[in-house]
């Protein structure tokens, strides 16, 4: 079968090593190439914790997570790190240059192909105003760039692995609206054919999802596009106010 980036959660219940109740009860949805999925729900619903089983952090206690037809615990790490790059939502930069940061887990990439990367992730400008442009360093933990800077950098070092399934937590939420939504823009054209999952707090940034899950004390209440929710979904009217 042709590996296209499909992402199936079927019946998924966790709960963390150790704990008592699940965090997640009975998770099921399908992620296809070209779709974009929204995640939604109050702190502490779950959202991390769901992306967190398709890169195989975790495993489910019940039920199955599939990547193009095939249980992910069947799967190699190395296949799945190829094919799903994840955006943690606290992003982490080690000490190095900018270069490093970038070609983490794809060091055939060319410089050409990191300045695309930047230029989607909306990072260019500040890196061209390094004076060592790429080479610039990153100290220990990306203390000297900002919260917003060190987004779009962990952004862009997805972006230069290609993968076929995009997960983004809450990977837009330390940028402000107007880039935000430049970001996006750029990212619809090179996530084309990729298969994303998007983890949002704002709702602008998912109103043009093909599919939005409504997560609440780990489960799925409500799904549907932003419209359909506006007019179904109480959880989802709440976090529109909110
Ligand atoms: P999360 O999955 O982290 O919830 P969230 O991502 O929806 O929240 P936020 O919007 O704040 O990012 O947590 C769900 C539950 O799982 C919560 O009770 C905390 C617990 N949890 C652990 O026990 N260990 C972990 O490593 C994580 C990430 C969460
Ligand atoms: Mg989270």
């Amino acid at each position: 079968a042709a590996l296209t980036g499909v992402v199936e959660y079927r019946n998924v219940t966790f709960a963390y090593p150790g704990a008592e109740s699940p965090v997640l009860s009975n998770i099921s949805f399908t992620a296809r190439p070209g779709q974009t999925i929204a995640i939604i729900g109050s702190t502490g619903a779950g959202k991390t914790s769901l992306l967190s089983l398709l890169p195989r952090l975790y495993d489910p206690v019940e039920g199955q997570v599939l990547l193009d037809g095939v249980p992910v615990d069947k799967l190699d790490r190395a296949e799945i790190t190829k094919r799903v790059a994840l955006v943690p939502q606290r992003p982490y930069l080690f000490s190095g240059t900018i270069e490093h940061n970038l070609r983490f887990g794809k060091t055939e990439a060319t410089d050409q192909e990191l300045w695309d990367a930047l230029r989607v992730a909306q990072g260019e400008s500040f890196v061209r105003e390094k004076k060592n442009g790429l080479g610039a360093r990153i100290s220990q933990g990306g203390t000297n760039v900002s919260g917003g800077q060190r987004q779009r950098l962990c952004i862009a070092r997805a972006l230069v692995t290609k993968p076929r399934v995009y997960l983004f937590d809450d990977s837009f939420s330390a940028l402000d609206v107007a880039t935000d939504a430049r970001l996006r823009t750029a990212l619809k054209g090179i996530t084309r054919d990729a298969t994303v999952i998007i983890v949002a707090q704002r709702i602008s940034t998912i109103t043009e999802a093909d599919q939005i899950l409504v997560l609440d004390n780990g489960r799925i209440v409500d799904r549907g596009t932003h419209e359909e929710l506006l007019e179904t979904s109480p959880t989802y009217q709440e976090i529109v106010e909110s």
